[in-house]
């Protein structure tokens, strides 16, 4: 099969794209705007510390998200540690381990055991049910992931918190613009972290806000991020560096200007690759419920190699082999990572839907740096992957 697909020579030998296409090639705001506030920026000679575009980012966002406070950081892992240190998670703390590893080591970095907990199928997300399995006397938290932006069942997790008294927060790294029950996402748990790295629908070059509506936790926050310092010379807890720069805050700035259109550029492009390989056996797509508010970012398929004929893993050699840098998001699953690998080495048999589905996923380029006929090359290319493993009637070679 794989011989075959090699020999195939699909566009007459030379790559379907002279140039690489990237998944997470990231959305740019106007420039011209963004470099009046670096202006701006410079004129004032105020590069950090809580200078007045951060202030903006963060009032912005909090009207945005209907929520009470939003406190910009350097990035969502730094995000992650210090939100579950102001929650004072300890012990263990139950997390999904199909997630970027960002959310298992931000616990581990600070001697909190992760816990790995299997999703459900369906959803990608945390399964509420196997959460409830993994509680012990010394779980304090969960962790719950709204991977591709699609809210975990957020309803579940917090009756199980509030019942066996653990604490709730949100990796919501992928999630910023999405809304659950018609709330924005921020406005869930004890606190929600989202991601503005460079890759996310949204970005600051690197950046995260944590949202929450508990004045305590914002405060302690907002502190820790500072190195503990309340005033000059007074320091009131252990804290770090995480705070945000103003030409991070800048970028977000703008980048909150074309937002729109960005959500609207990636809906019109999921809709694409949709259309195009619906009549393709054993590709699926991810589905976002379109009656809440979606950032549409991440286009994610599943592969079942009995009903395509080719498993994930060559399909993802086959379009990178014609420059298409298709990534298999999020394989292998942290549980195979170091050092839960040696940690945690039979928590695979924990995990049933996690290791079926590090095997199925394929995330393919979206955003703004693609468009239409680069969807339609893209998907002739799957397309011509699964005729040749028989599963499709051949058409005729696919044309540049
Ligand atoms: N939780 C979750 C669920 C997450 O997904 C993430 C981050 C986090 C927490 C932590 O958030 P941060 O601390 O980063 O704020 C990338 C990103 O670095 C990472 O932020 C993101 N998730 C993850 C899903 O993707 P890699 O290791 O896959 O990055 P890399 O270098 O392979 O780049 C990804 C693609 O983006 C490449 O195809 C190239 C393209 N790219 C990248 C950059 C930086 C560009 O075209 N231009 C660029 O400037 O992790």
């Amino acid at each position: 099969m794989k011989d075959r697909i090699e020999k195939l020579a699909l566009f007459g030998g030379v790559p379907a794209f002279p140039e690489k296409l990237h998944v997470g090639r990231p959305n740019l705001g106007d420039r011209e705007q963004f470099l009046a506030r670096v202006n701006g920026m410079f004129d004032r000679n105020w590069l950090t510390n809580n200078g007045p575009l951060v202030e903006e980012f963060e009032q912005k966002l909090a009207t945005m998200l209907g929520v009470r406070h939003c406190i910009a950081l350097c990035n969502a892992t730094v995000a992650l540690e210090i939100t579950t240190r102001a929650l004072d998670l300890q012990g263990e703390v139950i997390v999904p381990s199909f997630t970027f590893v960002a959310t298992a080591h931000a616990l581990q970095w600070q001697g909190i055991t992760p816990v790995f907990c299997d999703i459900d199928p369906l959803t990608h997300t945390i399964d509420p049910a196997c959460v409830e399995k993994m509680i012990t006397p010394r779980t304090t938290g969960i962790v719950g992931v709204h991977l591709w932006g699609r809210p975990c069942n957020i309803e579940s997790l917090q009756e199980i918190a509030d019942r066996k008294n653990l604490k709730l927060m949100f990796d919501a790294a992928h999630a910023f613009g999405c809304s659950h029950r018609g709330k924005m996402i921020g406005n869930f748990g004890q606190a929600e972290v989202f991601s503005f790295h460079a890759t996310k629908f949204f970005n600051s070059f690197e950046g995260s806000i944590v949202a929450t509506n508990y004045d305590g936790l914002a405060e302690k926050i907002r502190l820790m991020k500072n190195f503990g310092f309340s005033g000059y010379d007074n320091v009131v807890y252990i804290g770090t560096n995480g705070k945000m720069t103003e030409i991070c805050a800048a970028m977000g700035l703008t980048g909150l200007e074309s937002l729109d259109k960005v959500i609207e550029t990636n809906r019109r492009n999921y809709h694409n690759y949709g259309k195009e390989l619906d009549d393709v056996p054993g590709v699926r797509p991810v589905v976002y419920d379109e009656s809440e508010k979606c950032n549409f970012q991440y286009v994610v398929f599943e592969v079942d190699e009995e009903e395509a004929g080719i498993s994930r893993d060559l399909l993802v050699e086959v379009l990178q082999a014609e420059n298409v840098m298709a990534r298999r998001y999020f394989y292998p699953g942290c549980h195979r990572m170091e050092p839960y690998r040696s940690y945690f080495p039979h928590s695979h048999l924990l995990l049933p839907n996690t290791e079926m589905l590090v095997t199925k996923v394929i995330s393919l380029p979206s955003g703004t740096a693609v468009g239409g006929d680069e969807i339609s090359t893209i998907c002739r290319i799957i397309r011509t992957a699964v005729t040749c493993s028989g599963k499709l009637p051949a058409v005729g070679a696919p044309t540049k």
